[in-house]
């Protein structure tokens, strides 16, 4: 985490809610593709040593070419995602994502209302594939939790 803290510039990246413009209050930097919201873009930075490394190893598992990374980190329990799909350009390919630091909660729901909730740890792997990569997920606020990041990669389609 350190390293990559060293390696990415990582900021609050702005959201629409209810109609008014927030910062997030996860920290976030994207590399590789760009990454779009539905209320932002973010750019692609290069690619850096320990993304690269962890990325390699994760293309063995899935067997697709993984091009984008969205570093997410999470200074506190404040720092949360909300339910969200993931962006547009995520077409049949799997969302790979490993966790670092501290055990958040992650939550998976799906179209019908079935709801999933996992403890991801220091070192999990996350694989969401097949339809479940368009579902809503979140990572929810806590009252205390020690720093955490995730990485995840996905292939993005379209260009740039
Ligand atoms: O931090 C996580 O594990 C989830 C991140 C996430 O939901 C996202 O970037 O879309």
């Amino acid at each position: 985490m350190a390293q990559t803290l060293q390696e990415v510039a990582v900021a609050p990246v702005m959201l629409r809610c209810y109609g008014r413009m927030v910062p997030s209050t996860r920290l976030v930097a994207n590399v590789g593709k760009p990454y779009r919201y539905p209320s932002a873009s973010l750019a692609g930075a290069d690619w850096t040593p320990t993304l690269v490394g962890v990325r390699d190893q994760l293309q063995e598992v899935v067997g697709d070419e993984l091009n984008e990374s969205l570093v997410s980190y999470y200074p506190d329990g404040a720092a949360h995602v909300g339910w969200h799909r993931d962006g547009g350009r995520v077409q049949g390919t799997p969302i790979v994502s490993v966790s670092l630091g501290a055990r958040r909660s992650f939550d998976l729901l799906s179209p019908d209302g079935d709801q999933w909730r996992w403890g991801l740890g220091d070192g999990d792997l996350l694989v969401l594939g097949g339809d479940a990569a368009g579902w809503k997920h979140r990572v929810p606020r806590r009252a205390q939790a020690g720093p955490r990041m995730s990485l995840t990669f996905r292939v993005l389609a379209g260009a740039p």
